[in-house]
């Protein structure tokens, strides 16, 4: 493994959820392997739970029966979110395990070297494939103290963000230690590792320790436990330290997760809408932390307050003592265990308004409205919102925190989590109209001649790029329909200007597509008729669903070329096989414009491996797998 050259891994494990696993289990059902081949595989339906027409509901029975004929695990709508179940039932520490979800690091909480990837890397994983990745650098975060009251893990993630920013973890792993580390729970830990997926990171993790011991006894699985910890070398890239007692509550203003200030600067901002849950922060501790403040007193009338559990386990707890009754009769909103508002799933907040959220993604127009001001906090700065009706400082505003102990005997039931088919031979795969096949791609060929169809700036998410919700989520296994949306929310002609010009190239500064897994924001893209993108720098997992697409990623060698562009220049990029087979490490673009005439020609570098240029020339990792080569 050498640092900066691809890697193969193999994989133990693999997650899906529901809008990134119908497609995912197309392509694995494309590969024709009979079985999974990983030590286990589960398929989540915690996404599109809403069922306003009939697509959610039949792609939910759609992953119910693929799961039974192929061995995987399935969880259906109403367990919880993928990551907090994966965490409960079934990660194991010193496991790898990719999920077809970006805050699959969760599973670091509890040792598990975890990566979000695409849905077609996560079918590979199944189909025996190792998982590649360039070989990053390893971080050392250094605890040092204890958190204070009212202070929680996710400012400690907050805090990394501030630091850093949400390009500052990319090429790296965060390898959490020091003696903060045993202060903190697994939930905690987890609510760290999973946002490190804002920094932009490969994945994060912590130890395997006594905590994680209490953790896995406590789900009634000491028997998963593993000891594990670094081996005390300091050969680390990159150290950074955090004294956990000096940080202050943190919150991040819109529209992006390192927008960090303290809570403190905030005050006096009226707020309309709190929401609590998400697989940042859903566990049982936080949730019965809530419970107790909110116990007794009554939401502020000018706020509505939401909260969605984790999963069934934390419900059935809450339920099982007074905190549930606490909640509703303070005036929340008690919605199922699900993803829900994190992914627009309903609870859009009102226009203009300013909304807390307890989750870990804030861009602009995620939450379903436009023009929302959403902030990312912890649960008890959330909470204190909620009875202020305005942003404010806990520990300023309640007095002494109160005491939370969670029950060391938890409702373990893996009743709920169906398991594989004994007789798959005769189970049969339920499809309904929404399911539309996957389209076959052409070859990349000689030359791309591209007319650029969209000119962006830094941080472009693949929220930008295919936006989720309610109205589109439901879209996801059907690739024409969901293509009409593709940069719906940032240009309403994009669609249309791509088809007309039937070949288009996209041009982006840093960072493009960071955020989520989806690969439809490359799917729908190649669909529509993009050949190109050209950025100054990608992120990680989106950059890997390029390419498993057959769109090629090319860099500006040049960061001052990205200026000189402009909407419908045509760029000619010749003879790319040539130079790919040539060993070249760039190629030549001419730009025309629209009338034809040369503008100019620059360079376009590339990071690319041997896998990853066969696999482009073939038009994407499908047609690279099905020509044998590999
Ligand atoms: C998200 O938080 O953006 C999602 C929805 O969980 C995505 C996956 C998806 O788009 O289906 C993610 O984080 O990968
Ligand atoms: Fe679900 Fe939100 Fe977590 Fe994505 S970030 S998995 S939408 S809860």
């Amino acid at each position: 493994m050498k640092k900066g050259e691809e890697t193969g891994l193999k994989i133990d494990q693999t997650l899906t959820q529901d809008a990134t696993g119908t497609m995912a289990y197309l392509q694995f059902e494309a590969m024709g392997v009979p079985k999974v081949r990983t030590k286990l595989s589960v398929s989540y339906v915690d996404h599109n739970t809403l069922q306003t027409g009939f697509e959610n509901a039949d792609d939910h029975r759609f992953l119910q029966s693929i799961a039974a004929k192929y061995g995987i695990w399935f969880s259906p709508a109403g367990n919880g979110i993928c990551h907090q179940l994966h965490l409960e039932r079934f990660g194991v520490p010193g496991q790898t395990l990719i999920g077809s979800d970006s805050h699959t690091p969760t599973g670091g909480g509890i040792g598990m070297l975890a990566f979000g990837a695409g849905g077609l890397d996560a079918a590979c994983a199944m189909a025996g494939e190792p998982f590649f990745i360039t070989m990053p650098k390893i971080v050392k975060v250094n605890l040092l103290g204890r958190l204070t009251p009212w202070v929680s893990a996710k400012d400690v993630i907050l805090e990394l963000l501030r630091m850093l920013s949400v390009k500052g973890g990319r090429g790296k792993i965060f390898e959490f230690s020091g003696p903060g580390v045993k202060t903190l729970s697994v939930p905690e830990r987890a609510t760290i590792t999973n946002m490190g997926t804002e920094l932009g990171a490969t994945t994060s993790i912590f130890p395997s320790d006594e905590v994680t011991k209490g953790f896995l006894a406590s789900q009634g699985r000491i028997k998963d436990f593993a000891k594990l910890a670094a081996d005390g070398a300091d050969d680390y890239d990159e150290e950074i330290v955090i004294d956990l007692s000096s940080l202050p509550p943190l919150i991040a203003k819109p529209h992006s997760p390192d927008n960090v200030s303290r809570v403190s600067e905030l005050k006096n901002t009226k707020v309309q809408q709190v929401a609590i849950g998400s697989c940042t922060n859903s566990s049982l501790a936080d949730m019965m932390l809530i419970a107790k403040i909110l116990k007794g007193r009554k939401v502020n009338r000018n706020v509505s307050l939401v909260i969605s559990p984790g999963s069934r386990q934390v419900m059935t707890m809450l339920a099982a003592s007074s905190a549930l009754s606490d909640m509703i009769n303070a005036g929340a909103r008690v919605l199922e265990c699900a993803c829900g508002p994190c992914i627009g799933m309903g609870q859009a907040p009102p226009s203009g308004a300013v909304s807390l959220r307890t989750f870990n993604r804030n861009f602009e127009g995620r939450s379903g409205t436009k023009d929302a001001d959403v902030y990312l906090c912890s649960p008890e700065v959330a909470v204190a919102g909620a009875l202020a009706g305005e942003i404010v400082d806990p520990s300023k505003y309640f007095g002494k925190k109160p005491a939370v102990a969670v029950p060391k005997k938890l409702a373990v039931d893996k009743n709920m989590f169906f398991p594989p088919s004994k007789t798959p031979s005769k189970t049969v795969v339920i499809r309904g109209p929404n399911i539309k096949p996957l389209p076959e791609f052409s070859p990349l060929g000689n030359n791309i001649r591209a007319a650029v169809v969209i000119k962006l700036g830094d941080n472009i998410s693949t929220d930008h790029i295919l936006p989720a919700g309610a109205k589109i989520l439901p879209l996801r296994s059907n690739l024409p329909a969901i293509s009409e949306h593709t940069f719906g929310a940032v240009d309403r002609n994009f669609v249309k200007r791509t088809k007309e010009a039937g070949s288009g190239a996209i041009i982006a500064a840093d960072n493009y597509g960071q955020g989520s897994s989806r690969e439809h924001a490359a799917l729908a893209p190649r669909y529509l008729g993009i050949k190109t993108v050209i950025a100054k720098s990608f992120a990680r997992i989106h950059l890997a669903n390029l390419i498993n697409f057959g769109i090629l990623p090319l860099a500006f060698k040049n960061p001052a070329d990205y200026d000189a562009l402009n909407l419908s220049d045509i760029i000619n990029i010749p003879d790319i096989p040539g130079r790919f087979s040539a060993g070249a490490t760039e190629l030549e673009a001419t730009v025309l414009d629209a009338s034809g005439d040369v503008k100019k020609t620059f360079p376009l570098s590339y990071d690319l491996t041997q896998r990853q240029k066969d696999i482009l020339l073939a038009g994407g990792l499908l047609n690279f797998i099905k020509s044998g080569k590999k």
